[in-house]
């Protein structure tokens, strides 16, 4: 992406939930000039064939980029590769180009992506299939994981590095997506950091982009 003039636009087909907030607003951040196209989850339109022909999976987030006559290009599903698409858009935005300041952040984000988020996304499923014990325990122990991952704020104040990155996004969309279970009070650090990201411009917008769906 770096080394090519930036004269495409972008589609992000979305709803509102935490792995399409997480491409909402990497790609906000970036400054990736994307229109967001709500699919609606309860009528389930993405398990229909139009949606289907873009992704084979039936889930969003979806990126399709768009050709300056208006044709589709390249297709990305997955929001963690959406998110390191937006980075990669920007060079030295979402990701620092150092490498070793690089691979921290890129520590600090799997941790989140890996660690808390999928454990909330099996949790999820076990809960929706009747098993609501083992739900119960992967749940426990992707909180306190999720607390845990205080530990990756730096001095400056973000996860795992001295600017905004993708680490912060992932553990900012996950944070707010359990806000209800985590511990706020006794952790300062960790509220006094979300409290700081929530105001960014590019978190606010990735944040209400998909507030009139599902
Ligand atoms: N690993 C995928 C997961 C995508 C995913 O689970 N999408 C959900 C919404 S967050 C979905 O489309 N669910 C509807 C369905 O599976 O029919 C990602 O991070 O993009």
């Amino acid at each position: 992406v770096a080394d090519q003039p930036h004269q495409e636009s972008y589609d992000l087909y979305g709803a509102r939930t935490g792995n399409c907030l997480r491409a909402a607003i990497a790609l906000s951040e970036a400054g990736v000039p994307f229109t967001p196209r709500a699919v609606d989850l309860r009528t389930r339109e993405q398990r229909g064939p139009t949606f289907m022909a873009l992704n084979p999976s039936g889930q969003v987030p979806v990126l399709v980029q768009r050709l300056g006559s208006g044709a589709k290009g390249f297709v990305l599903s997955q929001s963690v590769a959406i998110t390191l698409y937006a980075a990669e858009y920007t060079p030295g935005g979402l990701l620092p180009l150092d490498v070793n300041a690089r691979f921290k952040v890129l520590e600090a984000y799997f941790y989140f992506v890996a660690d808390v988020i999928g454990l909330n996304g099996v949790a999820f499923a076990l809960k929706g299939d009747g098993f609501g014990e083992a739900a119960q325990s992967l749940t426990r122990r992707y909180l306190a994981r999720l607390t845990r991952g205080e530990r990756f704020i730096s001095e400056h104040g973000f996860m795992a590095g001295d600017r905004f990155s993708i680490a912060d996004i992932a553990a900012f969309t996950i944070s707010s997506a359990v806000a209800e279970d985590v511990p706020w009070t006794t952790l300062p650090r960790l509220a006094d950091w979300r409290d700081r990201i929530a105001e960014r411009p590019s978190v606010q917008r990735g944040m209400h982009l998909f507030d009139k769906t599902t």
